[in-house]
Formats: structure tokens, C-alpha cells, sequence
């Protein structure tokens, strides 16, 4: 599979500042925002800053750099919307979506850190 990268994503238009964006945190390689279509009480997307079309193109090809970024950014999220278990919150799911198969909505890699209340089952029944 190629990762071509397509700029006109809706998540590149955010980090350009084209569209506006409830930002919960910041780093030089990656924002958190609140999704626009919350799934739960707390519905945060991180996204790399990088030009990355999804998780296995971002773990494949982003630098150390911009994984760590990135990781820490969802630390601090998981912290600061208090869901996180190392600061004693009651948990959370993170997923992203790649692909068809995913049922990926936006080619801009993004993982969702979702919590606030039990999330149910992981996936549909099929
Ligand atoms: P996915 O299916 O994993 O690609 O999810 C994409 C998510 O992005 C979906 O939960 C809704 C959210 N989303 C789409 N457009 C916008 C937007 O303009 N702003 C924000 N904050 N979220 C958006």
C-alpha cells in the first residue's frame, strides 16, 4: 500500500489554522482537539503534526521524534481529561481507524482517547 497524503484532509486544513479547533493540548509534533462528533463524555483526537495517512504509515515512517511527541501529547491528554489510570481515572479506550476495513473517515492519522463513562463492547456484533 503507498501512503499518499492528501492535503486537503480536513485534519491538515486544522493544523493550518484554516479551520478552528477546540485545542486541549500542544506539542512540536502533535495537537489534541476535541472531535467534533463527540462518542463519549471525553472525545479527544491526537494527531501527529507530520504528514501521515495512518497508523502503520505514522509507526513505519515518522521519526523517534515525532513518536515520542506524539505519545506524550496522549499522556498528557489521558491526564488532563482525568481518564488516565496512572493519575487514578477509571479508564478509557484509544483506537484509531485505518483504511476501508477501519472505516477511516479522515486520511490524517488520529488516534481517539475516549472516557468518561464505561464504553461497551469493543466492537459491533457482525
Ligand atoms: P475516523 O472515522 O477515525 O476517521 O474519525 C474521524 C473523526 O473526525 C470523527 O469522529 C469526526 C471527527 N471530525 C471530522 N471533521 C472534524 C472537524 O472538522 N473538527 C473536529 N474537531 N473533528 C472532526
Amino acid at each position: 500500500m503507498s501512503f499518499a497524503y492528501d492535503d486537503s484532509n480536513i485534519f491538515a486544513r486544522i493544523l493550518r489554522g484554516e479551520i478552528p479547533n477546540d485545542t486541549v493540548a500542544e506539542n512540536d509534533h502533535a495537537l489534541a482537539f476535541r472531535d467534533i462528533s463527540p462518542k463519549a463524555p471525553s472525545h479527544v483526537l491526537v494527531i501527529p503534526k507530520g504528514r501521515y495517512v495512518s497508523f502503520d504509515d505514522f509507526a513505519a515512517n515518522a521519526s523517534e521524534a515525532e513518536i515520542a511527541g506524539f505519545m506524550r501529547l496522549c499522556a498528557q491528554v489521558c491526564a488532563s481529561e482525568s481518564v488516565g489510570l496512572e493519575k487514578g481515572g477509571d479508564g478509557f479506550r484509544a483506537i484509531t481507524n485505518a483504511g476501508a476495513h477501519g472505516v477511516q473517515e479522515v486520511p490524517h492519522f488520529h488516534l481517539h482517547i475516549m472516557g468518561g463513562a464505561v464504553m461497551g463492547p469493543m466492537i459491533g456484533t457482525r
